[in-house]
């Protein structure tokens, strides 16, 4: 039986994607070149300094160690910039009910994310007090697919990882979950997300019913 929902952030819970291409976008146009929201997509779930490696690449820009740490920090400025102005708003649709829904049926709730920045975010959106845990990029290290965000999740909630469902838009989340022995659920298109255990285009279309025939 399931006990406990763990949830992705960018994606599943907010919509961040946008304010993390637009810092990048800007790092990269102050370093003479562009990227497309086609290369963004392989940002996603993805952390920090291996994004910026990444974008690195695709303009074909080599930078040292201490280069990279001052423009990793830069973005990051411009992003923290960017998100401080959130608002309650930018929940994605059905998120917030969602994990009300979990509460209230008595089924426990964790973060797990990549970023850094979570805590931020979940202030900014009134969300923090609607996490039994709350597992991200400081408090990990080693990213998607390792299940590592997961497994910490499911330790500090006192669950066994069999009785988890893990809510993820990112196919390393996906494939995180897996690794971790736990149930997924995908947040966005079956083409992509095939792997996990039911598909959804979005929060607002999961159900606690869904929610049983994933542990079943
Ligand atoms: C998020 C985003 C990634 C971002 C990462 C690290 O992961 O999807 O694009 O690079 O966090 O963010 P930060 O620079 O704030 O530490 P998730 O796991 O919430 O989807
Ligand atoms: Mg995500």
């Amino acid at each position: 039986t399931i006990k406990a929902c763990l949830f992705d952030l960018d994606g599943v819970i907010v919509d961040t994607a946008i304010y993390h291409y637009k810092a990048w976008r800007r790092l990269a146009n102050s370093l003479g070149f562009d990227f497309t929201e086609h290369d963004n997509e392989k940002l996603k779930g993805v952390s920090r300094v291996r994004s910026l490696e990444l974008i690195l690449s695709w303009g074909g820009v080599s930078k040292t160690t201490e280069e990279q740490e001052l423009l990793a920090t830069q973005k990051n400025e411009w992003y923290v910039e960017m998100i401080s102005h959130m608002t309650p708003a930018e929940i994605l649709p059905g998120a917030k009910q969602f994990v009300e829904d979990c509460r209230a049926a008595g089924l426990k709730t964790a973060l797990g994310s990549a970023s850094k920045n979570s805590m931020t975010i979940l202030e900014k959106i009134n969300m923090v007090n609607l996490f039994d845990a709350i597992i991200d990029g400081t408090k990990v290290s080693k990213a998607k697919p390792d299940p590592e965000v997961f497994l910490k999740g499911a330790e500090e909630l006192g669950v066994k990882p069999e009785e988890c469902v893990v809510f993820e838009d990112a196919i390393a989340g996906i494939e995180a979950a897996i690794a971790g022995g736990m149930k997924s659920v995908g947040i966005g298109s079956p083409d992509v997300l095939g792997k996990a255990n039911l598909v959804v285009s979005g929060l607002s279309e999961m159900t606690l019913d869904k929610l049983e025939d994933v542990g079943k």
